[in-house]
């Protein structure tokens, strides 16, 4: 079997395209395989394989660069460069990375994993090279969905600006989660519609090129039938008139054409964008047919399909809330920055279709337009994952802060989220959104506070609120077990030594803790402080009677929650011990999130030993 046989890239050279076929048919199998036991990007990774085929028969890695954007794409890459044993071990603790990653290989580059970056890599690599006069080929793979990013405007200006030589590949598959909104694809869905004519222009040109004077007579009226057309095909005039080339559509899974496309591609100086077709979630029915679960971001257990909310979450708390607060609140509407279905909008954007807004993969434009529509009398809502949001603080602060603007920031996956590592977990927002003045910050421990929380928000209308929480199941608490507006809520009162205060999803490690101090005779006072900002005065009054006060967070431990708790004690001026417990200062990689914090001593056992290190 090839793929047994394959230890890098050089091994696919000299194949016949029918072992190529082949050889793409046993990675989907091993994709597929991989992804039914530890979950992960599914659908992109099997629309991308005979394409990566190409790029590793064209470009020489590691000498020759492929890079990916957003890297949730390179399965494939992976597996050709020599990753394929390890496979199974895919986004397992201590296996391999569900994205490039550096400390993995020498073929991979660019580990962040949020979207859109990838042509200011590109462009700064480029730039170097050319400095030290490096031979160097660089390609940059990007989908529809990040070219709606505006960091990838920002790249592709300069990139154009400066003639980089950069070949750029648009994997133009239609979707980002969901059907990729923007202007742009809309028109790259034109051309997808009638692939002949860009193909035949962009091969006149090329041999006209060729042939001197000609040539220039030829290339001018084909420049001139472009403007004339130019309505129809904006995506080519887009890019030309930004000084990149545009060449395309080519069929993305006929490894021959992508090759021969690539290769023309090099040929030119300056940066070329090589337009493919693909099919999400090629060559696996369910994925092919599955628009949501099995499409994008797979559980493990491909058999699963429908709904990508999961009952009992938090997300499904929110998701139920906020069609409840559309019908109470005309003027609420929501924003999502290319994932409303795993934020939870759909049932939202399926009762009020022209409150709920899909702006592109572009944070930083959802947050100030956010601002914009509070300015005009709407009351928005974002819902996003915590970790997207670090992108547009800026935004935030001053576009939203600065403008007291009651823009309602709705963060999910807030913590460590677990299998896709460092860039993926919610571990600033709580160090970020506390900085803002007028920002006020809660966060659920259950939920029904996540309900609660809410419809509370929609009462605090003076400047912006945000709520975080976890991935996953959601503890459910009766009646009368839940807060009420700004106020924390007590748990128990304890003998007067320690008092524990769990924010969010850490009350449940907290209230473990105190369970077992209890059998050591330690009577804690436990608090679910519920709102991060402003806290509670009337709990920290409390708490400052205590000799030892404990804070137990799911984000950094330094300038986060508990050093807010830190503060206020110490302005107050209580003599009372203080500890922080939270996440190191450190890039964390993919793991489950309960062994992670385990490691970091943030479970019942390791916070009653942090404890009781502190009262002995
Ligand atoms: C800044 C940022 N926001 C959101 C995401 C979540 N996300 C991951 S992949 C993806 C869709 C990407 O679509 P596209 O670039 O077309 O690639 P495809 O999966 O379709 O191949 C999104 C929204 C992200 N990675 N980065």
């Amino acid at each position: 079997m090839l793929l047994d046989a394959l230890s890098g890239p050089d091994d696919l050279r000299g194949r016949t395209y029918a072992e190529l076929d082949d050889l793409a048919d046993q990675i989907r199998r091993l994709i597929i395989d991989a992804v039914n036991e530890h979950g992960g990007h599914l659908g992109s990774n099997l629309g991308a394989v005979e394409l990566t085929i190409a790029l590793h028969r064209v470009f020489r890695s590691p000498h020759d660069l492929i890079l990916w954007d957003t890297g949730h794409q390179a399965y494939v890459h992976k597996i050709l460069t020599g990753r394929a044993t390890d496979f199974s071990s895919l986004r397992e603790s201590g296996g391999l990375s569900g994205y490039p990653s550096r400390a993995e290989s020498e073929h991979d580059w660019i580990e962040n994993s949020h979207a859109s970056t990838v042509l200011s890599y590109a462009h700064g690599l480029a730039t170097a090279f050319r400095a030290t006069d490096a031979r160097r080929r660089i390609v940059a793979v990007i989908g529809d969905g990040a070219m709606t990013g505006g960091m990838a405007f920002e790249g592709l200006n300069n990139l154009g600006h400066a003639g980089s030589d950069v070949t750029i590949v648009l994997n133009d598959n239609g979707r980002s989660y969901a059907p990729t909104v923007s202007r742009l694809s809309e028109s790259l869905i034109k051309i997808r519609n009638n692939p002949t004519y860009m193909t035949r222009q962009a091969k006149v040109e090329e041999i006209a090129g060729r042939i001197p004077w000609v040539g220039d007579q030829i290339s001018r009226g084909v420049r001139m039938s472009k403007a004339a057309v130019r309505e129809m095909w904006e995506p080519p005039a887009f890019f030309e008139d930004l000084g990149v080339r545009y060449m395309g559509p080519f069929d993305g899974h006929d490894i021959a054409s992508v090759e021969e496309a690539l290769d023309n591609a090099a040929e030119f100086d300056g940066p070329v964008v090589v337009h493919v077709l693909t099919q999400k979630g090629r060559g696996y029915e369910p994925a092919e047919q599955d628009h949501i679960k099995n499409m994008h971001d797979a559980k493990p257990g491909l058999h699963e399909t429908g709904s990508a909310l999961k009952e009992g979450s938090y997300t499904a708390a929110f998701s139920e809330t906020l069609v409840k607060l559309g019908d109470q609140y005309p003027e609420l509407v929501a924003i999502t920055a290319a994932m409303p279905d795993s934020t939870g909008l759909l049932p939202f954007r399926d009762r009020f279709p022209d409150r709920c807004f899909d702006v592109g993969i572009a944070e930083q434009h959802a947050v100030t337009a956010a601002a914009g529509m509070a300015m005009g009398g709407l009351r928005p809502l974002i819902a996003v994952y915590a970790t997207f949001l670090t992108r547009a603080i800026d935004q935030v602060n001053l576009d939203v802060g600065l403008h007291r603007q009651p823009v309602i920031f709705c963060l999910d996956r807030a913590g460590i989220t677990g299998p896709d590592g460092a860039s993926h977990h919610g571990i600033l927002d709580l160090v970020l959104l506390t900085k803002v003045p007028g920002m006020t910050v809660f966060a659920p421990s259950n939920y029904q506070e996540l309900q609660q929380m809410m419809e509370d928000t929609m009462e605090l209308t003076s400047g912006p609120v945000a709520i975080r929480w976890s991935r996953g199941k959601a503890p459910h608490v009766g009646h009368g077990e839940v807060g009420a507006g700004l106020r924390a809520r007590k748990l128990c009162s304890g003998d007067g030594r320690v008092a524990l205060l769990g924010f969010g999803q850490m009350l449940a490690a907290a209230t473990d803790a105190a369970a077992l101090l209890a059998q050591q005779g330690v009577d804690c006072t436990l608090y679910d402080p519920r709102v991060v900002q402003p806290l509670d005065p009337a709990m920290i009054d409390d708490i400052a009677d205590h000799d030892i006060v404990v804070t137990i967070e799911d984000g950094l431990r330094i300038g986060g929650a508990g050093a807010g708790v830190r503060d206020a004690l110490g302005e107050r001026g209580a003599n009372c011990r203080i500890k922080v417990l939270g996440v190191p200062t450190e890039y964390i990689p993919h793991g489950n999130p309960d062994v992670i914090h385990a490691g970091f001593g943030l479970d019942g056992p390791g916070i009653a030993a942090s404890i009781r290190e502190l009262l002995d």
